[in-house]
């Protein structure tokens, strides 16, 4: 893997040869076992292009029975796998390291059952995000998560990562709503889980483990999660501010203010919004009309209620308090739905943003609110001081997240990656962030990037335990190698 060069192929595990492919082919059609070079390229690159994989084979199985029979066959031989949902991953977690059989759900994308009383949704793993959560929609329910790769991201990868996204800060995360799992295990055989059952203290919760763990334990074949109704009045406000501490002001007052309507609170810095207003041509923000700079922060609060007029009468006085007390300079309510999805696109485009205007390093990073924004101004200051920014190697240095859940997206975008840029952050931020006892990951996991940065964040005891629930899953370690735990 390019941006990995250190790591060498395992020789414990087998190459894949014609015996292989055959035998898939006995039990697949021929157009889910895809070995065509060009089209298994795009299975071998991840979503930012920084991380590259080299395998041979891409199987797109359609039933967990067919999971199954692929799962048992390579624990066998000794053929180690790489699942993969949406490859709309940023740790360089969903594509292979080397030769990995890369084991894709997307055609496994079927609704299951939804039950219109609990709110009990159940569907297959593969199933785009956007596309369940429009399923629910239709019948006045919700997916508890949403994320800005809700178009291609599937469900099985969101419980796989543990994704938080925007709706974390009402919905809380997948530790809360997912009610059960089917999971395919490492030698084939099946944790049949998917309860629809709020409340069920019957052992250890087992399939918490599976949430997070990245494909590392099993392949997730099925998802049953807690659906909420659909919140029929939402408001979408944008704000402009000055400062870092007026963005936390407003927070504090927006929990008091609007109190159990709000349904979200995520920000970004001029930097951000700049690289969306330069590089995403089709969105528009409020504030930088007729190229006006844009303010220092940008702010999106959402509210969401069952009442319309007690929402807006409660947001509209909140925001003439905040323009009262200066704590804003600007703010624009959203007056349709259409509004309201144009003022998202300001903080959901601002990934795509990055990565349309070169490379971005990403760090994730959770801190106590009040320190969270000195990670992007320490930063600046470090690669400042190295020249990076004269000589043309890094272009902005961009802050931006979920701030109502304590997480920071802080990227560092130039030209191309960079080797000297990359070591000059790292380990550096990660040893920044154990200092101040921060998480060097939020919500987008550890896979290749951070495996062998873990103990930044988690002490040795807790490493040897997890080493220990890995062997006891996964004995031959075929299931998605070299990332999410150190080596040694
Ligand atoms: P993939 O990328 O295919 O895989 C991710 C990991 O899960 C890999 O390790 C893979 O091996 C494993 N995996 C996938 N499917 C399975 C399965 N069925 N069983 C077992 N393991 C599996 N993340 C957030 O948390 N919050 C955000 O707000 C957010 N916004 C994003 C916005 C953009 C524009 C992009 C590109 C990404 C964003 N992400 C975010 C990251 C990413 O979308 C999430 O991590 C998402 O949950 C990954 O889903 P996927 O189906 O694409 O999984
Ligand atoms: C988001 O919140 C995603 O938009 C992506 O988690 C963050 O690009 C990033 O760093
Ligand atoms: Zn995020």
């Amino acid at each position: 893997a390019d941006m990995h060069p250190h790591i060498k192929r395992s020789t414990a595990f087998k190459s894949l040869d014609d015996a292989d492919i055959n035998h898939f082919k006995s039990f697949l059609e021929p157009s889910q076992v895809i070995t065509d070079q060009s089209e298994v390229q795009p299975y071998n690159t991840d979503w930012m292009k920084k991380y590259r994989g080299q395998t041979v084979v891409v199987l797109r199985p359609k039933t967990t029975e067919e999971v199954q029979k692929i799962v048992r066959y390579c624990n066998e031989k000794k053929l180690a796998v790489c699942p993969q949902g949406g490859n709309t991953g940023l740790v360089g977690g969903s594509v292979p390291v080397f030769d990995e059989v890369v084991i894709s759900l997307t055609l496994m994308n079927q609704v299951r059952s939804l039950d219109e009383v609990s709110g009990a949704f159940v569907a297959d793993a593969g199933l785009v995000l956007e596309t369940a959560d429009n399923y629910l929609a239709e019948r006045g329910f919700i997916f508890p998560l949403d994320l800005g790769a809700k178009g291609t991201a599937t469900i099985g990868g969101n419980v796989a990562t543990n994704a938080g996204g925007l709706r974390l800060l009402r919905y809380g995360s997948l530790h809360g709503t997912v009610l059960g799992l089917e999971v395919v295990l490492p030698d084939g055989t099946l944790f049949s889980n998917l309860s629809t059952l709020r409340k069920d203290n019957t052992g250890y919760d087992l399939k918490q483990l599976f949430i997070g763990a990245e494909g590392t334990l099993g392949i997730i074949t099925g998802v049953s999660i807690m659906a909420p109704r659909r919140p029929n009045a939402v408001n979408v406000a944008v704000l402009a501010l000055d400062s870092f501490e007026l963005v936390q002001e407003s927070f504090a007052r927006a929990k008091r203010d609007l109190g159990e309507i709000l349904s979200a609170f995520e920000f970004w810095d001029q930097a951000a919004a700049e690289v969306v207003h330069k590089y995403v041509s089709h969105v528009k923000n409020p504030f930088m009309e007729g190229d006006r700079p844009a303010p220092a922060f940008g702010v999106l609060i959402e509210t969401s209620g069952s009442v319309k007029e007690h929402d807006d009468e409660k947001l509209s006085r909140f925001l003439e308090s905040l323009m009262e007390d200066s704590i804003v300079t600007d703010g624009v309510v959203a007056d349709s739905e259409t509004q309201a999805k144009a003022l998202w696109g300001v903080r959901e485009s601002i990934t795509e943003g990055l990565s349309r205007a070169g490379a971005a390093y990403k760090y994730d990073i959770s801190m106590p609110v009040p320190k969270l924004y000195s990670a992007v101004e320490d930063m600046r200051e470090r690669l400042a001081s190295k020249g990076f920014f004269e000589q043309g190697r890094v272009a902005r240095v961009v802050g931006f997240g979920h701030l109502g859940d304590g997480n920071l997206h802080l990227n560092i975008g130039g030209p191309q990656y960079d080797k000297e840029v990359a070591e000059a952050i790292e380990p550096y931020v990660f040893q920044w962030l154990k200092e101040l006892d921060g998480s060097i990951s939020a919500e987008h996991g550890l896979g290749l990037h951070k495996a062998e940065h873990l103990h930044y964040s988690k002490p040795d005891r807790m490493i040897s335990i997890m080493k220990q629930i890995k062997d006891l899953f996964d004995p031959n370690g075929i299931m998605n190698p070299y990332k999410y735990l150190p080596k040694s």
